[in-house]
């Protein structure tokens, strides 16, 4: 679960993941498509990457373009349709007519754009070019950035707010219209503009000639992003254009993209063509984006290279009857070879082996399918975990339901108990501007889909960031909590009465500030997904930081919630996407036994589980089902009866044998409610439709 303020990562990991199957330090992995081959987009995805490439308009109707496009490309940039003289070619008039054509283009082939470019000196119409009027012409720049993108809102992964700007072989601005009618100040005031109209979109400054390190116009445009970003100009990524000569990049590239990366910026190769497409300067290309974590992609500025707009140096990766050339393997396997190490989650510093939590039997019960008509196993105290699982799941059992003052896309990170007769359903909501939770209860699935969901930014808790519930009725103080994550801070609230949405508490941070270790290792990743359970002595609070590392606090119980201190890295994988977020952690009922689950992206982006298990809740953790191809629960192992609605098992929760602070399952007759989405569903990360599922074991045991 990812918070408001992270629209442009969620976004990117919709198309984007990383494979177990894949993490072999230095090895050559090959990540097939859905039809089994490798490609430019799938190998991009495991280390987070997308592989994109320049698209025109006229060309979509040509079948061979259009089969590479979307077998080998998850992001496109419109090559001229978003243009100025394209889009406004006389004042306050718009078309973009042809900008939609590749737009829904993408849309229904699950790719992402790349809007290219608001504000350029070239492709300008004479109307604007000929302006001499200060006023005039910022209201009419102001107004082209707003209305494009107003008009694309929601669709565009990145906007090149400004294209061009610095004079070849030097630090300064070029002529233009905008530089000799508004100053120097035009460039920002693009921004500005920009982010007041689509806050969700990054927004880029791209450029050529800008990708070895020493140029003077590589230092002009360096010292333009570490000024906005000191000033809080917005800013969040630079594309190097990358129209290389037979050499290939500049040996100063890779420097370049970790110095522009370290001011806090994304870097993008935006418009990758070489002369002649030497195998070596394409993999050298693609390897200095891999060496710098914040080279979120590649894009080749055309298909063939018939469709080049330098076709005479033959520059792309696909000859012009459309077939791979050697740079098109070199790339492949460069991008392969790129994909990380394998690890899995280490031992935390704590040297506890055992525990002495005994917990309360629980009293059995049989849960209803989701049809509500036959019942499953009834979990039994007996058994044990298995070593594999096989689940099947339903279909769609609950939807968001938007109200007028809640224009939500999505229901997800759900959290449940079973108390008193009833499922009692926790969610975070999501709409483009961000997420609240609601709260639901209901006595058998098959009603879960019409019961009233209460918003839960009218009771205490309020509005505002609150995602990512976990509830749990704390027996010493008999009192329902409710933890979830608030941005800053790992927060709770407490009630009396779990069926009381309006009894909440408003929100309580667990620390006065983010331990030190988590701020020193979180990098770039947010802090989400709290987790809190407790053996007879102890309760332990887990998060995330999407960056690696599973965090682990504690206090003893006669102290919760206070005192939480003692933050350790309880897990740890050198590759983010192996261990990302949604971490569970259970007693498992009848045995000297705790099990973790973590949400890891798998080869194809899409979300799987990964497991572990351990004598003790501070470990250490030794894998159960933890590979892509045999995880907790994923794709490899899910079936769907009523039809396969997604490919994603995300974020969730088990169904517990109670509802107390230890947080017992049965290893019968397992469940869980987890996330899912249409695979076909593109957007901003925000918007996507997430629905909630149940998962019920099918190879149980006992
Ligand atoms: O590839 C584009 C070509 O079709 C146009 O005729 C040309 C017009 O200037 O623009 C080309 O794309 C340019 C991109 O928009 C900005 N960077 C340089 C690219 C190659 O000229």
């Amino acid at each position: 679960m990812k918070g408001l303020h992270r629209l442009g990562r969620r976004r990117r990991a919709v198309v984007i993941g990383l494979s177990a199957a894949a993490a072999v330090a230095g090895a050559v992995t090959l990540l097939p498509n859905s039809a089994g081959a490798a490609t430019l987009g799938t190998q991009a995805a495991p280390s987070g990457r997308y592989f994109g490439t320049a698209v025109a308009a006229g060309r979509l109707g040509d079948s061979t373009y259009s089969t590479i496009l979307d077998r080998e490309f998850n992001m496109i940039t419109p090559e001229n349709e978003m243009k100025w003289d394209a889009t406004e070619p006389s004042r306050g008039s718009f078309n973009f007519g042809p900008a939609d054509q590749i737009v829904s283009h993408a849309a229904s082939h699950g790719q992402q754009l790349r809007g290219h470019t608001l504000v350029w000196h070239s492709q300008l119409p004479t109307w604007v070019s000929g302006i001499t009027d200060a006023a005039t012409l910022r209201s009419v720049m102001n107004n082209h950035i707003t209305t494009a993108m107003t008009h694309f809102k929601g669709k565009i992964h990145s906007w090149d707010v400004v294209n061009e700007a610095f004079a070849d072989g030097s630090t300064q601005h070029r002529s233009s219209v905008f530089q000799n009618v508004l100053g120097d100040g035009f460039i920002e005031e693009a921004f500005r503009t920009a982010r007041a109209a689509d806050p969700a979109a990054k927004l880029c400054y791209n450029d050529y000639n800008i990708e070895n390190w020493t140029d003077a116009k590589t230092q002009g445009v360096y010292a333009m992003v570490r000024d906005f970003k000191s000033r809080g100009v917005p800013i969040d990524c630079v594309g190097f254009q990358s129209h290389f000569g037979t050499g290939g990049p500049p040996a100063g590239f890779g420097t370049t993209l970790s110095n522009f990366a370290a001011l806090g910026v994304d870097v993008q190769i935006t418009e990758l063509d070489i002369a002649t497409a030497p195998p070596t300067a394409y993999a050298n290309t693609v390897k200095a984006c891999l060496n710098v974590s914040r080279c979120t992609g590649i894009t080749v500025w055309g298909i063939r290279d018939s469709d080049s707009w330098r076709s005479t140096d033959n520059p792309l990766l696909f000859d012009s009857g459309g077939n791979p050339k050697p740079a098109y393997d070199a790339v492949i396997s460069t991008l392969g070879a790129g994909t990380g190490s394998s690890a899995s989650p280490s031992a935390g510093p704590s040297t506890s082996s055992s525990s002495t939590d005994q917990p309360r039997t629980k009293t059995r019960r049989v849960r209803p399918t989701a049809s509500g008509t036959t019942a499953s196993p009834s979990p039994s105290a007996s058994g044990s975990l298995p070593s594999t699982f096989q689940w099947s799941s339903s279909g769609v059992l609950i939807a968001p339901k938007p109200d007028a003052s809640h224009n939500v896309a999505g229901i997800k990170d759900p959290s449940v108990v079973y108390y008193n007769g009833k499922y009692h359903v926790f969610a975070s909501v999501a709409d483009s501007s961000g997420y609240s939770m609601v709260y639901l209860s209901f006595t058998d699935w098959s009603q879960a889909g019409s019961a009233t969901q209460y918003y839960l930014d009218q009771s205490p808790i309020g509005r505002g960031y609150r995602a990512a519930p976990q509830v749990f009725y704390f027996a010493p103080q008999k009192l329902w909590y409710l933890v979830y994550q608030t941005g800053d801070n790992a927060s709770y609230s407490t009630n009396a009465d779990i069926s009381n949405p309006n009894g909440w508490s408003a929100p309580k941070g667990f620390y006065s500030s983010m331990p030190t270790i988590i701020s020193q290792n979180i990098g770039n990743g947010y802090w989400v997904d709290m987790w809190v359970i407790c053996d007879s002595a102890n309760c332990y609070l887990f998060s995330s930081d999407d960056n690696g590392q599973l965090y682990r606090s504690q206090t003893t119980l006669s102290q919760f919630p206070n005192g939480m201190t003692n933050t350790v890295i309880a897990a740890q994988d050198a590759n983010r996407n192996n261990l990302f977020e949604a971490a569970n952690v259970y007693k498992v009922q009848g045995k000297n036994q705790y099990l973790l689950i973590v949400e890891a992206i798998g080869s194809d982006g899409r979300r799987y589980f990964r497991s572990w298990t351990s004598n003790s809740i501070d470990g250490s953790w030794t894998a159960l089902a933890a590979s892509e191809s045999s995880p907790f629960a994923g794709a490899a192992n899910v079936t769907f009866p009523a039809g396969a609605w997604t490919r994603d098992i995300s974020h969730g929760e088990m169904i517990r044998a109670g509802y107390d602070q230890t947080l017992t399952i049965s290893p019968c007759g397992m469940q869980y409610l987890y996330q899912g989405r249409d695979p076909n569903s593109s957007t901003d990360y925000n918007s996507l439709p997430w629905r909630l599922g149940l998962l019920t074991q099918s190879n149980s045991a006992c």
